[in-house]
């Protein structure tokens, strides 16, 4: 740590013209907690910060002689370092650093969230979420706890990662011809993610390169791929192969996963002692039951299932749906098509972000690289500005008075700034106005990043339609009023089969009983969305209830998924368990405080229905929690919340079994 931090040091001042060139065009509050945190000058935080009035970099208004302050002075910290070959400055103490976070973000950064903070931005340790070994591995059967996880994206790379750090034996099985998933297999134009990346990548693996703020798909791709090469873990995968069954055998307490080539052929077993699925949540694409949709003689296919050769260009070109891919497919194929139709069933909430189109700037990209500290106070301010700020706006209001449009104070006020961007893109439109405000509180459905949404209604070419589609003809769309609309292509942006979790496979558990009767067709429930009763050495991750709705990143959530599923398998290696699974009381319980904190919340909204929810208006795929809440159930794998045996031993909670684990009481304490 101490030799790559002088190293770093001495880079950045190796051309001071650079680095001073680099400063005036690089964000102020990062560097401004780079400075604090090598000089513990608190009266330079005191100064700037009243001019910080949020964490995106867009939300300051520091004079400019200041910021040259600022500047100024962290050259001379760096020299300083640099030639007096200083150790790393210490972490500062916890005040210390509420006191930078708060400043740097414009806000009080609660206490409690300062532990999850300074992992997430490895601020104190270079990884850590890393899972050791309590005893000397050596001693240990390690190499008997075989490992299956299911599928080479975001989830299982972080998950094969960790397991070849531990020196566990692992296998990913993969359908695709090649890594990323979900990144691989949406390939639409536009496609891109809407959380910031500097923020939406492992937090042991930053990116400092990403060229812009909210990276097109070929990037993020692109970084799936070089972290399989650089962690070395394609050689462990297995491409092309789907698994179709998995089912527990109780004698042996081993899996046998079949599989079969995605491109058809024979079938084959494999045998592992647990299986992680890493499949994510919107793998299989909703195709809409529209009558005569079969009938349509042009080119129709899925937005995840971009067909690339057909092309657009001057062609009439409907889409159905609009949904975070419409949002960005639509406005980027706008310009070429002649007609673009777009088919809205129902509106969503979209929100400006002047950071959403933008790159990085040149400034930031070579602060990021040579200033040492300056990617973690970065990412801190994106963790800040898209993670819990929201959450307490997202729950009912009983008394509040306006009950369909908005929930509480806060909900109403963000109804209102939303609308109020609509209104200005739409410049007078009252038509489409009233036509795109949603009728439901922000946030019933996902909300969208606008991508030039509502400038691309206004185009010539562009028609929003909204009225009920009645069937689909050989070369038309015809609406239930009698209206037609003849196009050449078809596009689906009709989303995900989300709750049909883990579909199409066949997960069979103790007594051969399967997952899809455990769960009905679509509500699927597990104990932290990780594990679940009657399926001994089985995790999931990306399970129910752990998409992100609220704010943060899903690979925060794969982090702290997979470092609890670390430590499920440290517990089964070091005590000798050949099985191990959850108590059904403390997953009933767990179900029980969530489904009723659901019940609370916008996503159960009675005038919504959305991919988050199950036909009975359960909400089976969001995660009600904060991410400070989900970081600390998952922080430590707990024995007494299971069952486990050693070999052709019974079941039994190990250790002092409590009577029951109270999931309300583990999500207050940290
Ligand atoms: P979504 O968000 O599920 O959106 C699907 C859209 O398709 C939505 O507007 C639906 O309208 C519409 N839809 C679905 N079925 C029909 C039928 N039968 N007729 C008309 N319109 C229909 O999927 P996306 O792919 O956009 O995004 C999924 C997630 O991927 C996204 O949230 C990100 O996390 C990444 P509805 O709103 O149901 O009335």
């Amino acid at each position: 740590m101490r030799n790559s931090f002088q190293e770093q040091v001495r880079r950045a001042v190796r051309d001071e013209a650079a680095l001073r060139q680099a400063l005036a065009d690089a964000d102020i509050a990062p560097m401004l907690m780079v400075l604090v945190q090598l000089t513990g000058d608190l009266a330079i935080l005191d100064e700037v910060a009243p001019h910080i009035h949020g964490a995106w970099s867009f939300l300051e208004s520091v004079p400019e002689p200041l910021k040259q302050r600022v500047r100024d002075r962290l050259v001379e910290a760096l020299q300083d370092y640099a030639v007096a070959d200083r150790a790393p400055p210490p972490l500062p103490p916890a005040e210390t650093l509420q006191r930078m976070m708060s400043g740097g973000v414009g806000q009080t950064v609660p206490e409690e969230y300062i532990p999850v903070l300074v992992e997430e931005t490895r601020l104190a340790e270079e990884d850590p979420r890393a899972v050791h070994w309590r005893r000397d591995p050596a001693g240990l059967p390690v190499g008997a706890m075989q490992v299956v996880i299911v599928g080479a994206g975001f989830a299982g790379l972080c998950m094969g990662i960790r397991l070849k750090q531990m020196g566990i034996p692992f296998t990913i099985l993969e359908k695709n011809p090649t890594v990323g998933g979900t990144w691989l297999e949406n390939r639409y134009p536009g496609c891109a993610v809407d959380t910031p990346n500097h923020f939406f990548s492992y937090s042991f693996a930053p990116n400092h390169a990403w060229t812009r703020h909210f990276s097109q798909r070929p990037e993020i791709h692109r970084y799936i791929e070089d972290c399989f090469e650089r962690f070395d873990i394609r050689r462990y995968v297995r491409f092309g192969v789907e698994v179709t069954r998995a089912a527990f055998d109780e004698a042996t307490a081993r899996w046998a996963v079949t599989i079969r080539p995605s491109a058809g052929g024979a079938e084959e077993s494999l045998s592992c002692r647990a299986l992680v699925t890493a499949v994510g949540q919107l793998n299989r694409p909703a195709i809409p039951s529209i009558p005569g949709l079969d009938d349509f003689k042009g080119p129709l296919f899925h937005t995840a299932r971009w067909d690339e050769a057909v092309p657009l260009a001057g062609k009439r070109v409907a889409m159905i749906g609009t949904g975070a891919s419409a949002m960005q497919a639509a406005p980027a194929i706008a310009p070429e098509v002649a007609e673009l139709v777009v088919f809205q069933r129902t509106p969503h909430w979209a929100v400006h972000n002047p950071n959403y189109h933008k790159t990085v700037s040149a400034g930031n990209l070579w602060c990021l690289e040579h200033i040492p500290y300056f990617g973690q106070w970065l990412r801190f301010q994106l963790f800040w500005a898209g993670s819990d700020g929201f959450h307490a706006s997202l729950q009912v209001d009983p008394d509040w008075t306006q009950p369909d449009l908005s929930l509480n104070e806060a909900n109403h006020r963000m109804r209102e700034m939303l609308t109020e961007h609509v209104r200005k893109e739409l410049a007078g439109d009252e038509d489409l106005l009233a036509k795109v405000i949603p009728g439901y509180p922000p946030y019933g459905k996902r909300m969208l990043r606008d991508n030039h949404w509502y400038r691309m209604l206004k185009r010539p070419n562009v028609t929003l339609e909204t009225a009920q589609i009645e069937r689909i003809t050989e070369n038309a769309i015809v609406m239930r009023d009698g209206r037609v609309h003849e196009v050449d292509v078809i596009i689906l942006a009709t989303g995900f089969q989300a709750s049909k979790m883990l579909a199409p496979m066949e997960i069979a558990g103790r007594g051969g009983r399967t997952i899809r009767a455990a769960w009905g067709e679509d509500d699927p429930r597990a104990y932290l969305g990780i594990t679940a009763p009657g399926f001994p050495n089985f995790f999931m991750i990306y399970g129910p209830n752990t998409n992100l709705a609220h704010g943060g990143s899903i690979i925060f959530h794969h982090e702290c998924q997979v470092r609890y599923i670390c430590q499920a398998l440290r517990e089964m290696v070091e005590e000798g368990y050949a099985s191990l699974e959850v108590r059904p009381e403390v997953h009933d319980a767990y179900n029980h405080l969530l489904d009723e904190t659901c019940r609370r919340m916008v996503w159960t909204h009675p005038g919504v229905t959305s991919w988050y929810k199950n036909k009975a208006n359960r909400v089976t795929v969001t995660s009600p929690w904060r991410l400070l809440d989900y970081w600390k159930l998952t922080q430590h794998f707990v024995p007494a919340e299971f069952r486990a045996a050693r070999p052709g031993e019974p079941m039994q909670v190990p250790g002092q079994a409590r009577a029951a684990v109270d999931s309300a009481e583990r999500l207050t304490v940290s």
